[in-house]
């Protein structure tokens, strides 16, 4: 089941606040999906997690099906109960992760021919088997099985045609996904995914068909794939707000703290993306006044916390008063510089807290100015504040 209500929408902007209420929970949107693709979010207990406020994790249909298998996720009656986590979870596909695989594998119009990247077996991969995955899951939102067109193909930007071909295949898939779904008698959601690569008569005609096929939710594919920035401003500002206004919209894969902003002008209500944790373990963390490099050697003895107005575990320690507000609990840019020069195993189990906290508060911000109707002084405070450099 899904229900969506909108509660406010932005007069100067395509954005909107919402809430949707799923099998195993309530989502306020806009929001933040973090990525927990093999049933953990990588070195963040659920325990952080619900202290942070993630209302919905992901989870991917690909990675689970290799490891641990199905057999064992089914034994526990599925996904929520094997990684210990009550709240809504959303499942890809599969479509983007095999595609990943590259030379590893073969598409037709029945589905994905690939070798295990585990152990070599030869697998296939289906709308159908996508759908028979993710009913053992038991995942609340589950994706169509989609082919996400490349921006480039064989080192060339993707033709027209190519394009056209690609989002037809998906459309078909979107189809045999319903079906099966519906099959399976599966008590959550399916969400249609637009593709169309960087075409927007395609991504026009996209929509429209899985418009037709009355999905409880429209998920935006194929962009941040390797192309220019203006060029994913571009899909980003031409697509969400033509999808039916009383369903979720979801941009699959993006980006950073900025995209998400716009993303939500543009229309948006729900977002994924593996970077606030990747960058955490890199070391490339955001704050409100822009990205920080801890191992940069500035930081080696400085007593501040990665942001001064963060109330995460690692800024502002288990109290969660911030620097600014005279919170001292919290830990120093020195030692999570020290960690993190160690290779210490909490550097990145902090710094993966802290930027998946500055995201959920980033979302918390855009939801109590919509709410408040201050959404665009928001978008202009938030666009200064990172602009001025920590
Ligand atoms: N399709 C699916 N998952 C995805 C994408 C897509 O196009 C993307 C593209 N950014 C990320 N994850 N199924
Ligand atoms: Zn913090």
């Amino acid at each position: 089941m899904l229900q969506f209500d909108l509660l406010a929408t932005d007069p100067a902007s395509h954005a909107r606040r919402g809430r949707l209420t799923l099998n195993h929970g309530v989502v306020q949107t806009p929001i933040f999906m973090p990525v927990g693709t093999y049933g953990t979010v990588k070195g963040v207990m659920p325990q952080s997690l619900r202290d942070m406020g993630a209302q919905i994790i992901l989870g991917n249909t690909f990675h689970l099906w290799m490891r641990p298998g199905l057999d064992v996720v089914q034994s526990f009656g599925g996904l929520h109960a094997f990684e210990q986590w009550d709240k809504p979870i959303l499942t890809d596909s599969g479509g983007f992760q095999v595609w990943s695989l590259g030379a590893m594998r073969k598409i037709t119009e029945e589905g994905v021919y690939f070798q295990s990247p585990v152990n070599g077996d030869k697998l296939f991969m289906s709308p159908e088997v996508s759908m028979q995955i993710q009913t053992t899951l038991n995942s609340d939102i589950v994706m169509q099985l989609d082919e996400c067109t490349p921006y480039e193909t064989q080192g060339r930007l993707t033709t027209e045609a190519e394009a056209r071909k690609s989002m037809e295949m998906s459309r078909r898939w979107a189809l045999r996904s319903k079906a099966e779904f519906e099959r399976l008698g599966n008590p959550n959601a399916l969400f249609g995914i637009v593709q169309g690569g960087m075409f927007e008569h395609l991504r026009q005609e996209s929509l429209q068909a899985l418009v037709e096929m009355d999905f409880p939710g429209y998920a935006i594919g194929g962009v941040s794939v390797g192309e220019p920035k203006d060029e994913m401003l571009r899909i980003m500002a031409h697509t969400p707000h033509r999808l039916p206004a009383t369903k979720p919209r979801y941009l699959m894969g993006v980006g950073t703290p900025e995209d998400l902003v716009d993303g939500v002008a543009c229309g948006v209500d729900m977002f994924d993306c593996v970077m606030p944790t990747r960058n955490a373990r890199n070391g490339t963390l955001f704050t409100r006044y822009g990205d920080l490099k801890i191992r940069n050697a500035r930081h080696r003895a400085d007593h501040q916390p990665l942001d001064a107005t963060c109330t995460c575990h690692a800024c502002a320690g288990p109290q969660g008063i911030a620097w600014n507000d005279g919170g001292r609990g919290g830990f120093s840019r020195a030692y999570l510089h020290h960690l993190e020069r160690c290779g210490e195993m909490l550097g990145p189990m902090l710094t993966s807290i802290h930027n998946l906290h500055y995201y959920l508060n980033l979302m918390q911000g855009i939801r109590d100015a919509l709410d408040a109707g201050t959404f665009s002084q928001f978008h202009a405070q938030f666009k200064a504040d990172r602009a001025r450099g920590v």
